[in-house]
């Protein structure tokens, strides 16, 4: 089994800011052994987050996500690690944070708040292709 060393992007969302939970989470992805290779404080342009959102452009919860996104700044994180892609995603938990598992980021800190759109806390990439194309975007 290959043991190559993957990168993702993370992003602590506007609500995991606000919230000063930026710590917590950045405790949570080196406690499971993760390296910080970059990271910044950021308040992207508009164009950035449509582009980081494509996948998602016409769905109902679009702009809401985008206009969420926008509404105060976002940490972005480069990490690495052996898998780190799939593994920040288990450390993340499942995009609903109401009902996403209790150990994960987004069921331990997370819920609903009453909005238009799930403020679940992270961004993690989704797959290789992902990652490579979303750490070209906000860290190139
Ligand atoms: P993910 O972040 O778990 O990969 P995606 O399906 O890629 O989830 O959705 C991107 C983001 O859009 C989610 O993290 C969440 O903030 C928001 N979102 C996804 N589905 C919905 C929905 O049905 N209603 C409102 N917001 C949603
Ligand atoms: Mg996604």
């Amino acid at each position: 089994m290959s043991t190559q060393i993957e990168e993702t992007l993370v992003l602590v969302k506007p609500d995991g800011v606000a919230r000063n939970l930026s710590g917590e989470i950045l405790r949570r992805i080196e406690a499971k052994g993760y390296s910080l290779v970059d990271v910044k404080l950021v308040e992207p342009d508009r164009s950035l987050l449509v582009e980081h959102y494509a996948e998602h452009e016409g769905k109902p919860f679009f702009e809401p996500l985008v206009e969420f996104m926008e509404s105060g700044a976002i940490l972005a994180l480069r990490i690495a690690g052996e898998r780190v892609i799939d593994g920040f995603r288990a450390l993340a938990g499942t995009t609903d944070p109401t009902t996403a598992a209790p150990g994960t980021i987004r069921g331990d800190l997370g819920r609903d708040w009453g909005g238009k759109v799930q403020q679940n806390l992270v961004h993690g990439s989704d797959s290789a292709e992902s990652a490579a194309r979303e750490l070209a975007l906000w860290f190139d």
